[in-house]
């Protein structure tokens, strides 16, 4: 397992590939599996919730999860080609952050529930309804496939005050 490198808004070439549109995935084997681990990893090591394989470099339909919280035992969830099948028409706003947008958080509102199908770890098929925190997460990191971040549901001022902020903590590191 490695750590990789997490790709951030305020660098031009980590942009381009934060706004390409992930690939669907063809067959969860070994080599899909050790990129999954080494996400995962990278997702506890930030520390963050969640991880879309875009954000280190591989624009393809893969993401990574733990919601336990501190104390808590780790619950690693994986989820390939992720599709959206429902959502509620009730929205929630959530003080979302972003591993590629560094110390920056913002309100977004989002579909209270969804339902999903993805992909296990083992390639088996599972179908779940999420809500809070869960659908939440999955629906910030399932923007990141289609090459959307948080800031994007943003005013355009919003968004460039955040781009600015994370240049300058940048700079000051
Ligand atoms: O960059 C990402 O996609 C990960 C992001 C996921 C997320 C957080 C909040 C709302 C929606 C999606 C993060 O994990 S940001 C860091 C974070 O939220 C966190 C870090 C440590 C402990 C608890 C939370
Ligand atoms: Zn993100």
């Amino acid at each position: 397992m490695a750590i990789r490198r997490i790709l951030t808004v305020d660098n031009a070439a980590d942009l381009a590939v934060l706004k390409q549109i992930s690939k669907h995935v063809a067959v969860v084997d070994d080599a899909l599996r050790a990129l999954m681990d080494d996400m995962l990893e990278t997702m506890y090591d930030a520390p963050g919730i969640g991880l879309a394989a875009v954000q280190v470099g591989e624009p393809i339909d893969v993401i990574v999860m733990d919601l336990a919280r501190e104390g808590e035992e780790p619950t690693p969830r994986f989820f390939v080609n992720p599709k959206i099948t429902w959502e509620s028409d009730e929205l929630v706003a959530y003080e979302e952050g972003c591993l590629s947008v560094p110390e920056y958080y913002d309100d977004v509102e989002r579909a209270t529930k969804v339902k999903l199908t993805s992909l296990n770890y083992r390639g088996e098929v599972v179908e779940e309804e999420a809500d809070g925190l869960f659908a939440v997460c999955i629906q910030h990191e399932m923007d990141h496939l289609k090459g959307v971040l948080f800031i994007d549901h943003l005013s355009r001022l919003r968004r460039d005050r955040a781009i600015t902020k994370v240049k300058k903590a940048r700079r000051a590191a």
